[in-house]
């Protein structure tokens, strides 16, 4: 499989009390492409601990022990946004006192605040803002590969992209060309939400619809750039939903294998208007890990989230299908808006003492996994 490297380990047979898992962990062990019924059995599996070992065992087939983690930090220039999304704690709309949008001096003092880990990665996305325009975000983005050079820009989602070109009456292409030559690096994989036209048409429908972010990903990849994929889960949407979402994304990334990870992110309802919805529990979180590392037999990663999972389920996860946890992060707001109640940061030091009490081996990477070896308050890069 393309995205697989090849670790010995030694055999070990698989054991369910589900039959239905019997066929699926034959398909796996040989190295087969699971289909939709396979998904949605997975998702419907009362032995949970059975596909979490199948997701393990293919987790370690294609890393083995090793762990990435980076140092990054996030940056939301603004928070005022056009769409009304149920689904969102964090965007406000125009005139509302809580709303803020940075000046760019502000935005590259935020990025220097918390500069002494010598982070790798910007991580920048923000509210739909009605009236900044795309030089806005190209000088943001110039402005900081000015002052940091050597940090990877990973910026703005399909969502942004979409929503930047319509205003400037330009094309994805011609958009994302002028992003690039500010000086973006990658993409986030925000925005995606679930691609289900039903439910998305009642979590965030203000948005662009499924087939125009898988579009303008489809666009960003033939362009030359890596991005990630999410899928938020945890509100209305059905177990066929969440396969649906993840074949389409597995369909993409056949086609151009741009895409670098996927971040599971479980919905948190407080601040928003599906605050009557339940928080998704554990069992729920670690499931979704292992179906996604499953399905996604094309894509190289799985990430942790520990912002959204809290650090204990992130490093569970790392034991159920994922290779990666995310990040040092400092200062989100997305998550905490809606209610999260995680440390807004993490230490180098506290995030290897996660890894490595799981039994994996830490390895630092920058955005597009190469590996980074520290001196200090600097590093280097192994291309
Ligand atoms: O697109 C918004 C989600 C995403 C809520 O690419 C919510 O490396 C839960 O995409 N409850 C933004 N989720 C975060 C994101 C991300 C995070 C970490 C790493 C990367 C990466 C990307 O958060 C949004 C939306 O799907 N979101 N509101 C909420 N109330």
């Amino acid at each position: 499989m393309q995205a697989e490297t090849q670790h010995t380990r030694q055999p070990i047979a698989f054991r369910t009390h589900d039959p239905r898992l019997e066929p699926i962990a034959a398909k796996v062990l040989a190295g087969e492409r699971l289909d939709f019924n396979d998904g949605v059995t997975l998702y419907g599996s009362s032995d949970v601990l059975a596909v979490g070992w199948l997701a393990n065992h293919v987790r370690e087939r294609m890393h083995g022990d090793v762990t990435y983690f980076n140092v990054n930090r996030h940056i939301n220039p603004t928070n005022v946004c056009v769409a009304n999304c149920r689904l969102c704690a964090f965007g406000i709309k125009k005139g509302d006192p809580d709303g803020y949008t940075m000046a760019l001096e502000e935005a590259w003092e935020t990025a220097a605040s918390g500069y002494s880990e010598a982070v790798t990665e910007f991580h920048i996305v923000g509210g739909l803002h009605p009236d900044l325009p795309l030089e806005y975000f190209l000088d943001l983005v110039s402005g900081l590969k000015e002052r940091f050079p050597k940090v990877h820009i990973k910026a703005f989602t399909m969502v942004e992209v979409a929503f930047l070109a319509r205003r400037a009456k330009l094309t994805i292409e011609q958009t994302l060309i002028k992003m690039r030559a500010a000086g973006v690096d990658s993409m986030p994989g925000g925005g995606a939400e679930i691609f289900s036209s039903r439910v998305r048409s009642i979590i965030c429908d203000h948005k662009i619809d499924g087939s125009e972010w898988l579009e303008t990903a489809r666009l960003a990849h033939k362009l030359g750039f890596r991005s990630n994929a999410t899928m938020l889960y945890g509100h209305i949407e059905s177990d066929e939903d969440r396969v649906d979402h993840l074949l389409k994304l597995r369909a993409v990334q056949d086609e151009t294998g741009g895409f670098q990870t996927f971040i599971p992110l479980a919905f948190h309802p407080e601040n928003t208007a599906l605050d009557h919805l339940p928080v998704t529990t554990g069992l729920t979180d670690i499931r979704q890990v292992a179906v996604s590392r499953l399905l996604l037999d094309n894509f190289a990663h799985i990430k942790a989230y520990w912002q959204m999972l809290t650090p204990k389920i992130g490093q569970i996860a790392l034991r159920f299908g994922a290779d990666d946890l995310d990040g040092t992060v400092v200062e989100e707001k997305i998550y905490h808006d809606a209610g999260a109640t995680t440390p807004q940061g993490m230490t180098r030091k506290e995030l290897c003492r996660l890894i490595t009490e799981a039994g994996r081996v830490p390895v630092e990477r920058d955005t597009l996994y190469h590996a980074v070896t520290r001196t200090e308050d600097s590093f280097t890069v192994a291309v």
